[in-house]
């Protein structure tokens, strides 16, 4: 016997994920998360028996429902099902898998589709923060095709500007969590930085990189791994997110001089696997760094921090990722503060249907 959950495959951003209405879901979360293993096949490192696509990028899930706050159209939560382990975890956000949540709200019937957008203010469970997603509806109906191009995504679609407000400290409960624009962990100087993503910036050539060096290089690299994740585990402490080991934050982004025309280049790790492009939360993180006078980041970035609305093009492995930002007091580390960022994703529904669980794993559903 099995199992049928109502749920949607949707491509958000430059991920992929399942995504459900908590109605339709067990509510307890242990039982929700066994369900939510076997739906995507995990632990399996093929992830053959489910619908996960055997990375880190495509094995997530949006779980959506009402809100009854003020204000707020729709709550996303966002659950990472590990690939490889038994493990899914609500510690982190994904503003990938936030692109999908507008058009997933419209089509579910949670939100009702204006015309000719909807403006969607949606509240991020994970971090308590709020972003606003514009998704087009010509009548009422969600429109996916457009002009809208974002790198590591082929060909075109209809665009979703994201804005979003007040995500410093989201997950560490402030900007820098450990106080610094600077610590230094075995010896090597690193930015720990919260501006919606918990990200901890190293510069590559402190790991003899070039930082150019594509994304299967580096994990091939088992000392870089090494060095890189005995960082991590001392700066999550510091960051306030104690024992990360089985956390999949903070990201490790590492950083070299721009060398497409952008403002930084990155590398990341997510934190075992590394980045084909960045996290939407992870870059802006990252851009605000190349704002933190002194920060590992800042000392590549062409020119001062400056105050204002500023354009950030953080580049990856597979092209640029703009971030707009509205920075004031950037004169000092302690008075830092970015009054909006926003950016540009795409979203597209894939499948709409069932996903099977076998019943041994659940019973209800419909
Ligand atoms: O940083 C991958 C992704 C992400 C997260 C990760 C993300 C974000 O690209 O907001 O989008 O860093 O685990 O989906």
């Amino acid at each position: 016997m099995q199992t049928a959950i109502p749920c949607s495959v949707l491509r958000g951003g430059t991920s992929k994920g399942l995504y459900f209405l908590a109605s339709d879901l067990p509510p307890e979360p242990a039982t929700r998360d066994a369900v939510l293993l076997a739906a995507l096949g995990s632990p399996d490192v093929r992830q053959i028996d489910g619908m996960g696509g055997a990375h880190p990028l495509t094995s997530k899930v949006a779980v959506l429902s009402p809100s009854g706050r003020e204000g707020i159209d729709v709550e996303y939560l966002f659950l990472q099902v590990v690939v490889d382990k038994a493990e899914v975890s609500d510690a982190q956000n994904c503003g990938n898998i936030l692109a999908g949540v507008g058009p997933y709200a419209i089509e579910a019937g949670l939100v009702p589709g204006g015309d000719p957008y909807t403006d969607i203010v949606i509240y991020m469970v994970n971090t308590g923060a709020t972003a606003v997603a514009r998704v087009e509806t010509p009548g009422g109906r969600v429109n996916y095709a457009g002009d809208a191009r974002i790198d590591g995504v082929p060909g075109t679609a209809a665009p979703v500007p994201i804005d979003f407000r007040h995500i410093a400290g989201s997950s560490c409960g402030a900007l820098l969590p450990t106080g610094n624009a600077v610590d230094e962990f075995d010896g090597v100087e690193v930015t720990c930085i919260d501006n919606g993503m918990p990200v901890v910036v190293l510069n590559a050539a402190d790991f003899g990189l070039r930082g150019d060096e594509n994304p299967a290089e580096l994990e091939a690299n088992s000392t870089l791994r090494e060095r890189v994740e005995s960082i991590r585990l001392q700066a999550g402490r510091r960051m306030n997110l104690g024992d990360v080991s089985a956390k999949t934050v903070p990201k490790m982004s590492l950083v070299s001089a721009p060398v497409a025309g952008g403002d930084i280049n990155t590398r990341t790790f997510i934190p075992h696997r590394v980045h084909e492009a960045i996290g939407v939360l992870g870059s802006v993180s990252v851009a605000t760094a190349c704002v933190l006078p002194g920060s590992v980041a800042q000392k590549l970035v062409v020119g001062k921090p400056a105050d204002g609305e500023r354009r950030f093009e953080v580049e990856h492995p597979t092209g640029f990722f703009t971030v707009e930002m509205d920075v004031a007091c950037c004169a000092t580390v302690a008075t830092l503060e970015v009054k909006r960022a926003a950016l540009l994703r795409t979203a597209r529904l894939l499948m709409r249907g069932e996903v099977m669980v076998p019943a041994s794993v659940w019973e209800g559903g419909r």
